[in-house]
């Protein structure tokens, strides 16, 4: 089975915990992109009613809208039912890296609170400790002085071999091709973090990063996970926090 076939088997898997009547936070990436395809057609077949979606960025918000999935924010629902979401990196005790898709923060304000947070991946994302990938950890800080908080969040984690870098994208005005910073949907920037080695203990990695004015969040989601729903070769697992 090819990854993005297992992605939908997760997806497909997680929605099947989705009542009618509840308020759901719809998540954001190639393995949320499936539960929320799925949850718009169980609408449309007449098998799920009077749902209110919750998105987590504008693309979940434009993927939903073409969807007719009724959507509502925080504002009006404070406290959700369940939220459906991928994962970057699971670890044993379900704490999760999130945000390479760049949409951590709203996905961390959705998924603090709902009654449920039920994470969807392939086996691949399964990690032995977070980090453990040596792919980003991504942090959204605010663009003033964005040098100087990528270097404080380099220098704190020093002791892990840490590299941080602007996340940034190619652009092209059609007269030159130039390199520009990454932009949220809440108009900040990210630096990503990678690894070498362990960060240890991870609630003092977060406690410490969020100490830094200029950081806004990051893409560490500790023990917020209720269930993880993983696809894999052999058939999907469902763990239960
Ligand atoms: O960027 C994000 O937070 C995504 O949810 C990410 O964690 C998983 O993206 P994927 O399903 O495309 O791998």
């Amino acid at each position: 089975l090819v990854q993005d076939e297992l992605k939908k088997i997760a997806a497909y898997k997680a929605v099947e915990m989705v009542k009618s009547g509840m308020v759901i936070g719809l998540g954001t990436g190639s393995t949320a992109k499936h539960a929320v395809d799925r949850i718009g057609e169980l609408l449309r077949q007449g098998k799920l009613e009077d749902i209110i979606g919750i998105p987590t960025s504008t693309k979940t918000h434009e993927q939903a809208l073409s969807l007719g999935i009724p959507l509502s924010d925080l504002d009006s629902h404070p406290v959700l039912d369940i939220a459906i979401d991928g994962a970057d990196e699971v670890d044993p005790e379900l704490n999760l890296v999130k945000g390479r898709g760049g949409s951590l923060l709203r996905e961390k304000m959705v998924e603090g609170v709902c009654k449920k947070f039920v994470v969807i991946v392939d086996e691949s994302k399964l990690v032995k400790y977070i980090g453990a990938s040596g792919l980003a950890m991504p942090v959204e800080i605010v663009p003033f002085c964005w040098k100087f908080t990528a270097q404080r969040l380099q220098e704190f984690f020093e002791y892990a071999g840490c590299v941080a870098k602007l996340r940034t994208f190619a652009s092209s005005n059609g007269m030159e091709n130039c390199v520009l910073p990454f932009v949220t949907d809440n108009g900040n920037y990210l630096v990503d973090l990678y690894f070498k080695g362990d960060i240890g203990d991870l609630k003092a990695a977060s406690d410490a990063i969020l100490r830094l004015a200029g950081v806004v969040e990051h893409g560490m989601f500790l023990d917020m996970a209720t269930t993880v729903v993983v696809a894999g070769e052999l058939g999907v697992t469902i763990k239960n926090k």
